[in-house]
């Protein structure tokens, strides 16, 4: 029988891509390997535990904040504080930075932006969920204050960017800009296992994730194309198919495997979307690029946006570059 990669082996086989690592972002994936199975391990037993449903606040997006994302945002910080390969971390959950200012951490050239528990409001009725993450090296000089510039970095600055989906099986997918690789988790053996080497999209896609609820709201450009792919065309495969979870990870997966398109864009009550740049659109679009794909704001490339702060919404279109660009072709009409 084949014996799979092991993420750990992976990360070491493949650490010789990185001129001058020293294996600090090698174990700076491992901790966010052991903090994804801590937080698979809650969320599997969230019905069982009485960690369901909400803690009656809203996090600073203003967005009711589940057990699990308080939990699952834990788990990240702690497991990083306890480690030192990151100096300072960004969270969906958290106003502000976490500075990990002691020596361990300060000599640390990494940075770290994540939203630990994304599509949350799906937990309660077992719908799929995913942690998604977005590592930079830090800009200022190691060993100094850690700077909100740190964290204002460009999208195309990435060093590794991933995201865990918690769903029929838990899979670590990610890329350190060699490609696209996903990892099942086997619970048996407490391991992640190469399943899914060098991901690429399909070269067609004929599914859209988009919330249509939100139609009403949509600038024409997007109600035009959504009218396109919802017109009878043999030769093109159209009608497209729609699929749409409430749950970015989930989405952005399956269109990733089987070919599609996710668009989550402006609407007159999201002026700039839902999406955030830094720790959803960011290490999304590096992913989708690094797989063949295609990921922009409607008209600019995801990764070429300059941040203005640490919780900016962006418009999102992400997939196959045929289907991004008939979309945009879409925008720009109307
Ligand atoms: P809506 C979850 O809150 C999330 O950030 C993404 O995971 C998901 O794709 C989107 O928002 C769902 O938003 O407005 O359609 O419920």
């Amino acid at each position: 029988m084949e014996r799979h990669f092991t993420l750990g082996e992976f990360i070491i086989e493949n650490q010789k891509d990185f001129p001058y690592a020293k294996g600090e972002l090698s174990a700076l994936l491992s901790s966010i390997k052991l903090a994804g199975k801590l937080v698979n391990q809650q969320i599997n037993k969230a019905g069982l535990a009485e960690i369901l449903g909400k803690i009656g606040k809203q996090n600073v997006q203003g967005e009711a904040q589940a057990k699990l994302d308080v939990i699952a945002n834990d788990i990240f910080i702690d497991t990083f504080r306890n480690r030192g390969e990151v100096c300072g971390l960004g969270s969906e959950e958290l106003e502000d930075i976490v500075i990990f200012d002691d020596e361990i951490h300060r000599d640390s050239k990494y940075i770290i932006l994540i939203d630990p528990l994304d599509g949350s409001s799906n937990i309660d009725v077992d719908i799929t969920v995913g942690t998604i993450f977005s590592i930079y090296r830090r800009v200022s000089p190691v060993g100094g204050p850690v700077t909100p510039e740190d964290f204002l970095q460009p999208g195309s600055k990435q060093v590794a960017a991933g995201y865990i989906i918690y769903g029929t099986s838990t899979i670590l997918v990610y890329t350190s800009g060699n490609g696209v690789n996903g990892f099942t988790f086997d619970p048996g053996i407490g391991s992640f296992f190469l399943s899914h080497p060098n991901i690429k999209f399909p070269k067609k896609g004929n599914t859209y994730s988009i919330n249509e609820g939100n139609y009403v709201h949509f600038p024409d450009g997007i109600k035009k194309y959504l009218k396109w792919v919802q017109e009878l065309n043999e030769e093109e495969n159209r009608p497209f198919t729609s699929r749409y979870t409430g749950s970015l990870v989930a989405d952005f997966h399956r269109n990733m495997l089987l070919g599609g398109i996710y668009l989550y864009p402006q609407g007159t009550t999201a002026p700039q979307g839902k999406l955030r740049l830094l720790y959803e659109s960011n290490p999304m679009a590096f992913l989708t690029e690094q797989a063949g794909g295609k990921a922009t704001n409607g008209s600019e490339r995801i990764l070429d946006i300059k941040p203005r702060d640490l919780h900016q919404r962006v418009p999102f279109i992400r997939g196959n570059v045929d289907m991004v660009e008939k979309a945009e072709s879409f925008l720009s009409q109307f």
